[in-house]
C-alpha cells in the first residue's frame, strides 16, 4: 500500500511552497518532501551556509522533547542532539554568589542547548538533500494573491520573479508577510503585543581553554525586573541574555555605567565575561524587542497555512518557541495521514487542533514572563521548584509540575493549563484541609487538655499592680 500511496503522490506531484527558510520553515521542507511533494523553498537572506556573518535573533536555544519529536520524524534527531550540549538542572546564582543547581527531572532528563545558525544549517541541508525539494535563496515574499495563489518576490538586485503553489506555508516568522494577506480579510483574529523588556546577547568567553562556568546546566540569575540567562557552547563560551526594560537600558550610556550596573545585580559575572568584553559587547547592538503574536485561523481556504513563529509569536520565558513550531509540523502531518492529504479537509481541521495549544502555550509564556518579573529572585525561584519537585516526588502520579509537561512530554499544551489548574486546586484543597485540621486538633486537644487559664490569664488587678510597680523605680 506504500507504493500504492506513492504511485497516486506521483499522479498528484502537487507543489507546496514553504516560505521562510528558518528553523520551522527548513524543517517543512523535510516533512512535505517525506511525503512526496515538489517542495519550493523560498527565503529571503542568503543561503547562511555561505553566509560569512550570520545576523538574527538569539545564538542559542533550548531544545526540549516535542522539538526533538519533531526531528525524529524526518531523522534528524540523533544527529542534532550530537551537536547539542545537555543540561541536567538550573543553576541558580545569587547575589551573594552563591550558586544553587536544581533538577530538570530524574536523571537522564536533560534539555540540549543547540546553536541556532548551526541547526539552521543542518535543516536545509536535510530538506535539500530530497531531490524534489528546489530552495529559492534570495528570495523576499512581497506579496500573494489569496484567490490565485500567484507569490511575488523580490531580489536584492531589484529583480521580481512570480511564482505558484497548490499550497502555501508561511513559515516566515513573527512579522510574516504572508500573514499581512490574512489581515485583510473578515473574521481574522489577530493580536500583538510588545513586553516592555528587551533583550541583550553577551558572551562569556572560556577561561584557560574552558567553560568559565558549570558547562551543563542553564544558569539562571533572577532578579526580579532583571534577569539573566546564559546557555553553553560547543566552543566552551557561555551566551548570556540580559532581560531588562527597555528604559533601564537607555539609561546605561557609558561603559563605567555598564560594569557599575553589573556590579549591583550580576557581580560574580563580571570577572567571568571580563570588563573589557562587557562594555564591547553592550554596545555592539542595541537591546532587541519581543513580541508575542496570537491570530486565528491559521488558514485561508485549501490554499494557505501559517507555522512556527508567523502563527504563534511567543516571548522567549519557557523556552518553548522553536519547540512548538517543530511540534505544529508533526501535528500538521498526522492530520495530513488523516484526511489523506486532502488540503481543503486538512487545513481547518489543523485551525481547530493546534489553535488552542499555541495560544495556551503563548499565554503562559507571557504568565511566567509576568510572574518573574513581579517577584522571582533566586531565593523564591529555588523555593517554588523545590515545592514542585517534592510535591511530585510525594504523588508522582497525580501532581506533574507545568514545566514537566511542557518540556519533557507532548501533552498538548492546552491539557497541560487545565492539567495545572486542577493540580492547583487539589494542592489548595489540602492546604486548606491542612489549616482546618490544625485548627479542629488544637481545639480538641485545649478542650481534652483545658490550660489552668488562672496561669495565662492575668487579673486585672494584678496588672495594674505590675504597672504600678513599673512606674516606680
Ligand atoms: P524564524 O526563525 O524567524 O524564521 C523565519 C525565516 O523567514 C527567516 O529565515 C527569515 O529570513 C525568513 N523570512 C522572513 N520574511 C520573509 C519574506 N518576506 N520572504 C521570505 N522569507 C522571509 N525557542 C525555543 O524553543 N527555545 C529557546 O530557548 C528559545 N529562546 C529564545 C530566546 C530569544 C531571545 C528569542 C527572541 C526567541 C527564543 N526562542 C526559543 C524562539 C525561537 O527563536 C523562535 O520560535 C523560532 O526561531 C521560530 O522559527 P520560525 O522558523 O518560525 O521563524
Ligand atoms: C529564556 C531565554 C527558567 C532561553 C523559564 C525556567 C529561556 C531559555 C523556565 C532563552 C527560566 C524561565 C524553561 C525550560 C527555558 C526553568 C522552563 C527559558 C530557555 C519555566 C536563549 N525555560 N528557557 N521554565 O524551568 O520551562 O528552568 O534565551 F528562567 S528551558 Cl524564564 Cl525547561
Amino acid at each position: 500500500s506504500t507504493m500504492e500511496r506513492s504511485a497516486s503522490r506521483q499522479a498528484k506531484k502537487k507543489v507546496v511552497a514553504v516560505v521562510g527558510g528558518g528553523l520551522v520553515g527548513a524543517l517543512n521542507a523535510c516533512f512535505f518532501a517525506n511525503r512526496g511533494f515538489d517542495v519550493e523553498l523560498y527565503e529571503s537572506r542568503e543561503d547562511i551556509r555561505r553566509a560569512k556573518v550570520v545576523k538574527g535573533r538569539s545564538i542559542n536555544l533550548a531544545l526540549s522533547h516535542r522539538g526533538r519529536q519533531a526531528l525524529k520524524h524526518v531523522g534528524l534527531e540523533e544527529k542534532i542532539v550530537s551537536q547539542g550540549i545537555q543540561m541536567q538542572a538550573r543553576m541558580i546564582h545569587s547575589l551573594n554568589g552563591k550558586q544553587s543547581p536544581i533538577p530538570y527531572g530524574k536523571k537522564g532528563q536533560y534539555i540540549l542547548s543547540v546553536d541556532r545558525a548551526n541547526l539552521n544549517k543542518e535543516l536545509l541541508t536535510a530538506a535539500e538533500s530530497y531531490p524534489n525539494t528546489k530552495m529559492n535563496f534570495d528570495h523576499k515574499l512581497q506579496d500573494w494573491n489569496a484567490e490565485t495563489g500567484l507569490m511575488t518576490f523580490v531580489r536584492s538586485d531589484g529583480s521580481k520573479e512570480q511564482a505558484k503553489a497548490d499550497l502555501i506555508v508561511g513559515c516566515d516568522g513573527a512579522f510574516s508577510a504572508i500573514r499581512k494577506q490574512f489581515l485583510r480579510r473578515s473574521r481574522f483574529d489577530y493580536s500583538q503585543t510588545y513586553i516592555p523588556h528587551g533583550y541583550m546577547e553577551l558572551t562569556m568567553p572560556p577561561i584557560n581553554g574552558e567553560f568559565a562556568m558549570k558547562p551543563n546546566y542553564l544558569h539562571i540569575w533572577p532578579r526580579n525586573t532583571f534577569m539573566m540567562i546564559a546557555l553553553p557552547n560547543l566552543d566552551k563560551t557561555f551566551t548570556c541574555t540580559l532581560f531588562m526594560p527597555f528604559e533601564e537600558f537607555e539609561k546605561i550610556t557609558t561603559g563605567d555605567e555598564v560594569i557599575e550596573f553589573f556590579q549591583k545585580y550580576f557581580p560574580d559575572t563580571i570577572p567571568l565575561i571580563g570588563v573589557n568584553t562587557l562594555q564591547r559587547d553592550y554596545f555592539r547592538l542595541p537591546a532587541q524587542a519581543m513580541v508575542s503574536v496570537k491570530c486565528n485561523p491559521y488558514h485561508i481556504g485549501d490554499v494557505c497555512v501559517l507555522m512556527g513563529d508567523a502563527a504563534h509569536a511567543v516571548v522567549p520565558f519557557y523556552g518553548q518557541g522553536m519547540n512548538a513550531g517543530f511540534e505544529d509540523c508533526i501535528v500538521f502531518d498526522e492530520i495530513m495521514d488523516q484526511f489523506n492529504e486532502d488540503f481543503s479537509a486538512v487545513l481547518p481541521e489543523y485551525t481547530r487542533v493546534r489553535v488552542p495549544d499555541d495560544h495556551a502555550i503563548a499565554d503562559l509564556a507571557m504568565y511566567n514572563y509576568i510572574e518573574m518579573r513581579a517577584h522571582v529572585n533566586s531565593k523564591w525561584f529555588i523555593f517554588r521548584k523545590r515545592v514542585d519537585n517534592i510535591l511530585h516526588f510525594l504523588m508522582p502520579k497525580t501532581i506533574i509540575p507545568l514545566y514537566t509537561m511542557v518540556t519533557f512530554t507532548r501533552t498538548r499544551y492546552h491539557e497541560a493549563v487545565k492539567q495545572w489548574h486542577w493540580q492547583n486546586k487539589v494542592i489548595n484543597r489540602g492546604l486548606l484541609l491542612s489549616a482546618v485540621g490544625a485548627v479542629l486538633g488544637g481545639s480538641y486537644l485545649l478542650i481534652k487538655h483545658p490550660p489552668d487559664l488562672s496561669k495565662l490569664i492575668v487579673s486585672a488587678e494584678e496588672m495594674w499592680d505590675r504597672l504600678v510597680a513599673l512606674r516606680t523605680p
